[in-house]
């Protein structure tokens, strides 16, 4: 068993949705050794609590301790939803316990089906083209003209949305991903929770840039310039994600943050807005990599119409005007739609501009 010896929050259990228990170690490996054998006693070893189902690192013993505090005065049904956001089915995890959540650098076992992956394996509906879009490059031009959904006055749906269906070839989307995962490794995935519920997020994330989104129950929804458990400051926005904020989004000044969401097969995200900037004449450019998601976007008031449309991995979209204080959300994932991530799962970039530029 593998693992770096970190302060770890983690969760036991004997069964799918069976007993649970949750713990705080500086050695998991350790101490899951512990649970296995019986040798701790007490609870987990009364009822047999064998498989690790969810852990998470921390950078400090304290963001460790306060993290499985809370925890703790979940409801089970929350803890369930954690567990499940990472782990579908339950499996027992203290034998990757390098947690990856992104696809580690290919063996030649992997390479193959990243290599494959050009003829046949992103099935994206919208690609259609079975030859292969040819010759797109890690800087594509924009000679694809942007399909615009939602124009329509009957529709109802925000004006504003310009949609780059596989903007991204997939060996840019595989040089995408490389660069993440080098800034998940320096500022890993955590879990935002509800502000005043504290329920958790099916999503996890990080965040790229001189801002990231973060939210907690004590201080809810805000942007700050260093990650909720390491304390440092984000990692920079890569240059190929500058390049497209150039690209598409009509607004001469960079984007400040670039928030990146991890799905797991079953995560899903409500319909909301995002307010939580200050400059909303800024567009929000989005990248969908990974497993195909079912997007909904609706109008600026709740309740109203909405549009559905499936993204799929290497889209692009650009909400801008009226869009970029439409609802939207994801409602679900199709598992198996793409091979980008080894074990499924999709990723969302979203770039934005978070404080008014001095002109
Ligand atoms: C329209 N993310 O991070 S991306 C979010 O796929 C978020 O992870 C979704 O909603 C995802 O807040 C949807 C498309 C998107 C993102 C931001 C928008 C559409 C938007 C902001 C305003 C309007
Ligand atoms: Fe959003």
């Amino acid at each position: 068993m593998t693992h770096e010896k970190s302060p770890a929050v983690y969760i036991m259990a004997n069964r799918h949705r069976g007993t649970i228990y949750t713990g705080v170690t500086s050695d998991l490996g350790g101490r899951v050794l512990e649970h296995r054998d019986g040798s701790r006693g007490g609870f987990t070893a009364k009822y047999g609590l064998k498989a690790l189902v969810w852990y998470e690192n921390h950078a400090d013993m304290a963001s460790a301790i306060t993290r499985e505090t809370r925890i703790k005065t979940w409801r089970r049904k929350w803890k369930i939803d954690l567990i499940e956001s990472i782990n579908r089915d339950w499996s027992d995890l203290s034998d990757n316990l390098i947690h990856r959540p992104f696809a580690p650098p290919s063996t030649s076992r992997h390479s193959k089906r990243a290599n494959s992956e050009a003829e046949h394996a992103i099935r994206n509906p919208a690609a259609g083209s079975p030859s292969g879009v040819p010759n797109r490059s890690l800087a594509p031009s924009l000679a694809r003209r942007p399909v615009a959904f939602g124009m329509t006055d009957g529709v109802g749906v925000a004006e504003g949305v310009r949609y780059f269906p596989q903007y991204f070839s997939p060996e840019a989307q595989q040089h995408l991903l490389t660069q993440l995962r080098a800034a998940v490794a320096a500022a890993p995935l955590f879990t935002p929770e509800m502000p005043r519920t504290g329920k958790p997020f099916s999503v996890r994330m990080t965040n790229l840039g001189s801002l990231g989104w973060v939210s907690d129950r004590a201080r809810g929804y805000r942007y700050q310039a260093t990650h909720p458990v390491t304390g440092k400051p984000w990692p920079a926005i890569p240059e190929v994600l500058l390049s497209l904020w150039q690209e598409v989004a009509d607004y001469r000044h960079s984007p400040e943050a670039c928030l990146v969401n991890f799905y797991s097969g079953t995560a899903k995200m409500g319909l909301h807005q995002d307010r939580d900037e200050q400059d909303f004449s800024a567009p929000v450019v989005s990248v969908s990599l990974g497993d195909t998601a079912l997007f909904r976007i609706g109008g600026t008031e709740r309740g109203g119409k909405t549009q559905s449309v499936k993204l799929a991995s290497g889209d692009v979209l650009s909400f801008g005007g009226p869009a970029r204080l439409a609802y939207h959300g994801i409602d679900r994932l199709y598992p198996g739609t793409s091979t980008l991530l080894k074990d499924g799962g999709r990723i969302n970039l979203t770039l934005r501009r978070v404080t008014i530029p001095s002109p």
